[in-house]
């Protein structure tokens, strides 16, 4: 059944109104409650549903898969796959199929100086506002000249979609699955007596996606595909090989001069086919009677690289076109079964380090497919162990597939968007969110994907030197809330723009990449400089509070804002403009004391270390109100608008910090405990994740729990994607970071520098048996443990770097030197075994 482009588009028309249409239901409340006693009935209904009537539909092989027994209607539904630089939603359709890509670099705009140059006159008389209260003046005064031209940056992109129409109308025992440890989507179903099987993957070394068509019998393949996009592209054949199209294209953002500026960018699919025939007449390829078709589909772009952009590059003179007609045609020459073996081997290499056993499940649960899993939860206010563990797997699994090195960071979406404008247009932000993507690099063992931040950290460093010097009159470098891939360093989006403590805290990303790794030569070569660029900044930036304000003689941001709340002025109006909000000066704190604590490792700038000291010593402390007993937000008591705010900026000390801890600092713990009963157990999915983390820094197990049930049963989309809403990556990250928490923390030196490794600090009553292995701590050591009745049975920890080792379970603390590479195992009183 071969139909015309024009049916192709039609129809393509007609599916993105129905996928609209099940978007906005996608987004409704979770089902009603389901009473006690029709629980297990229904489950068990589910399942025979699903599995007994027919052996297609049985639960995947594998310990982890995402996996429906339904194509995806909604992009929400359809799963991920990514080798950091290409990535896609596969949908699983039979008669349709849609699978929507991205090529990570694939970024509208430019580079542009956004630097307002009235910023730095006006400051002075900014500051001088805010210490007198007048912050409605101030705020006018400072959209005026400290707000960036233009205020914003321009958007993450979608590739484009490649689309399917086959002439198999009906089928059944469908099943489609992601195998996390594969990274395989698996799509299988059988109509007319054959058994058709569709596997997806984006292979990292050859940069290439392969989907693979088999069926049980010969030239049972036949489609139709065709590429779109919904603008700035066109589609052809490509008239030197019949089994291939292109989509070619250049994002028609203009410059000053009115020329096209954007990004050139391509797309490539070409099929390789066992038996029947493959032409590509007029953009469409078709695939008529097929044994078995592997489709290479490949994307690049003319964006040089962070690396580049670093040193003020900003485009390659690469041709996108034949960039991707070359990566497709090299992947079609290999065997496909090799290629599949390599890239399996490749995926594992990072994802095995780590498995996560939580016990005993529910038999009947773990067996349904994932949406039913999460639909019973919801139902019984209670998550299987089965679907915790492929959720904690998830976030590792997505980590891998969107952030390789070389490559861009992790965006908001990771690097999956379907729009051409996403939700805060997929960019980076620096004020939680990008930072939250990263929080479970380290801990869950995948140090190496780590590193993308740090590149983007480089590329923003000139950028954000002029932006420093033209804004404040100061050294080093600086970035707002937000960035994008053309090194944007500008306050940007409104008042609550003028936040310019990004940079400060990206920097403590590369200290904690050091205080696990111990890679020292990354501490001298790649670290210090950004840390020391960033603490330029901030030293010449803070001014010292004047008489007659709260914090008198200390060192303060100004202007300042918490992160996104507003509070109100004694005279009940509202503002976001103050002095030394709590989260910058905890930043700072911490950025100072690893400026301080760096240097001496190396042995290297002892001026520029003295001058971090003394700043430290005119710091203000945190603050506990003494009206409300929690953690002052700002500098002045005030009373904040939204009490039930989202960002718990001021609790950054709890986590991602170390400066408050429960043995450490019980004043400030309690204080912060109270701050968190206030804000509240609900909020957006990444508010719910650091929520999380604080939580179980207050070693409260429980309570982390709680929140987690909550994220999973309120704030998780069918895919397990993260729901702000709308879908957003960072939860994903910051749920996962926490439950490697609840088992395993480090974020404490002892007085002999150690860092005093917690086993089981924080393991929900809920988690009663379980093993973990593969988690890593500061120091660089590795730790596998088991538990029983929720106490610890025994734990292996291997010392990748030697040293002094410090354990400590419950009220029992042991310390020992090791070797490198030293395995040492303990029984559950830490007695060696
Ligand atoms: C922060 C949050 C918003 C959203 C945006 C991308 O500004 O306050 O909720 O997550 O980032």
């Amino acid at each position: 059944m071969i139909k015309s482009p024009f049916f192709l588009c039609f129809h393509a028309l007609v599916l993105t109104l129905l996928f609209c249409a099940d978007r906005a239901q996608a987004q409704q409340a979770p089902d009603a409650d389901t009473p006690a006693s029709k629980r297990r009935s229904k489950i068990t209904a589910d399942w025979v549903d699903r599995g007994h009537t027919n052996p297609h539909n049985q639960k995947p092989a594998g310990k982890h898969n995402v996996w429906f027994l339904k194509p995806a209607k909604v992009w929400e539904e359809a799963l991920p796959i990514g080798n950091g630089k290409l990535g896609a939603m596969i949908f699983g359709g039979v008669q349709d199929e849609r699978i929507q890509l991205n090529e990570s670099t694939l970024w509208d705009g430019f580079p542009v100086d956004g630097n307002n140059p009235n910023g730095l006159a006006a400051l002075p008389t900014i500051r001088q506002l805010i210490f007198e209260n007048k912050n409605k003046e101030a705020v006018a005064l400072g959209e005026k000249t400290l707000l960036g031209s233009p205020a914003g940056v321009k958007s993450y992109q979608s590739l484009g979609e490649v689309w399917f129409d086959t002439p198999i109308a009906e089928a059944t025992n469908y099943r489609r699955s992601l195998d996390l440890s594969t990274a395989i989507v698996e799509t299988v179903f059988e109509s007319k007596g054959i058994q058709y099987k569709r596997e997806s993957f984006s292979a990292a070394a050859e940069n290439v996606i392969v989907v693979n068509f088999t069926a049980n019998k010969k030239k049972a393949i036949s489609f139709n595909l065709a590429f779109r996009r919904a603008q700035d592209a066109v589609v052809k054949a490509d008239s030197n090989d019949p089994t291939a199209i292109l989509l070619d294209g250049q994002i028609a953002t203009k410059n000053k001069e009115q020329q096209v500026a954007g990004l050139q960018f391509a797309g490539y699919v070409k099929a390789k086919a066992v038996g029947g025939t493959v032409s590509n007449i007029g953009g469409i390829l078709s695939v008529k009677d097929a044994d078995e078709v592997t489709l290479y589909i490949t994307g690049a772009t003319n964006y040089p690289g962070l690396r580049q952009v670093a040193q003020g590059i900003y485009k390659s003179d690469s041709n996108p076109a034949a960039e991707a007609k070359k990566l497709a045609s090299v992947a079609a020459q290999k065997n496909y079964v090799k290629l599949r073996e390599a890239h399996i081997a490749n995926h594992q290499r990072y994802f095995n380090r780590v498995d996560l056993n939580l016990g005993q499940q529910s038999d009947e649960l773990s067996l349904l497919p994932t949406d039913m899993q999460l639909k019973h939860s919801q139902e019984r206010g209670e998550i299987n162990t089965n679907l915790l563990e492929t959720y904690f797997q998830f976030g590792r699994y997505l980590l891998i597939a969107s952030s390789t090195e070389n490559n861009m960071p992790a965006n908001l979406q990771g690097m999956w968007a379907w729009q051409m404008d996403p939700p805060w247009n997929a960019d980076y932000h620096t004020n939680i969110n990008v930072q939250m993507n990263y929080w479970p690099a380290e801990i869950t063992n995948l140090s190496e994907f780590h590193k993308p931040l740090f590149e983007l950290q480089e590329a923003l460093v000139k950028p954000g030197e002029r932006t420093a010097k033209t804004l404040y009159g100061a050294k080093g470098w600086v970035v707002h809330h937000l960035t994008d891939a053309w090194g944007f360093t500008a306050p940007a989006d409104g008042p609550q723009g003028i936040w310019p403590m990004g940079a400060a805290w990206l920097t403590s990303h590369l200290v904690e990449h050091y205080n696990f790794t111990q890679n020292k030569t990354f501490l001298k070569e790649k670290a210090y400089p950004l840390l020391k660029g960033a603490a330029e900044f901030i030293l010449d930036f803070m001014v010292e509070a004047p008489q007659g304000t709260s914090l008198a003689g200390k060192l303060v941001t100004n202007p300042s804002y918490s992160p996104e709340n507003a509070f109100f002025l004694p005279d009940g109006t509202e503002s976001v403009f103050t002095y030394g909000a709590t989260m910058d000066m905890q930043i700072i704190q911490e950025l100072l004391t690893n400026c301080v604590e760096v240097s001496g490792l190396l042995g290297i700038d002892p001026a520029f270390r003295n001058q971090c000291q003394q700043a430290l010593f005119k710091l203000p402390a945190t603050r506990i109100s003494t009206e409300t007993g929690r953690i002052l937000e700002w500098a002045e008591d005030y009373k904040e608008v939204e009490p039930h705010h989202r960002h718990t900026s001021h609790l950054y000390a709890l986590y991602p910090g170390n400066q408050i801890t429960v043995h450490g600092t019980p004043e400030l713990a309690e204080a912060a405990r109270k701050t968190l009963i206030a804000r509240g157990d609900d909020g957006t999915g990444w508010s719910l994740a650091w929520k999380i983390n604080m939580w179980t820094r207050l070693l409260d197990g429980d309570h982390a729990y709680k929140l987690l049930k909550v994220l999973l049963t309120t704030k998780t989309l069918p895919n397990l994607f993260d729901n702000h809403p709308p879908f957003q990556i960072d939860g994903n990250f910051g749920a996962t970071a926490a439950m490697a928490e609840m088992l395993l923390q480090s974020q404490h030196k002892n007085k002999d520098g150690a860092f005093d490794i917690q086993l089981l600090p924080a393991l929900p009553t809920n988690w009663k048996n379980g093993s973990v292995k593969g988690l890593v701590a500061r120091g660089g050591v590795e730790v596998a443990m088991d538990w029983e009745n929720g106490e610890l049975k025994q734990a292996n920890i291997t010392a990748k770097n030697g040293g002094l080792l410090s354990l400590i379970y419950k009220t029992k603390t042991v310390t020992l030197q090791t070797r490198k590479g030293e395995v040492v195992n303990f029984d559950e009183n830490l007695n060696r075994l």
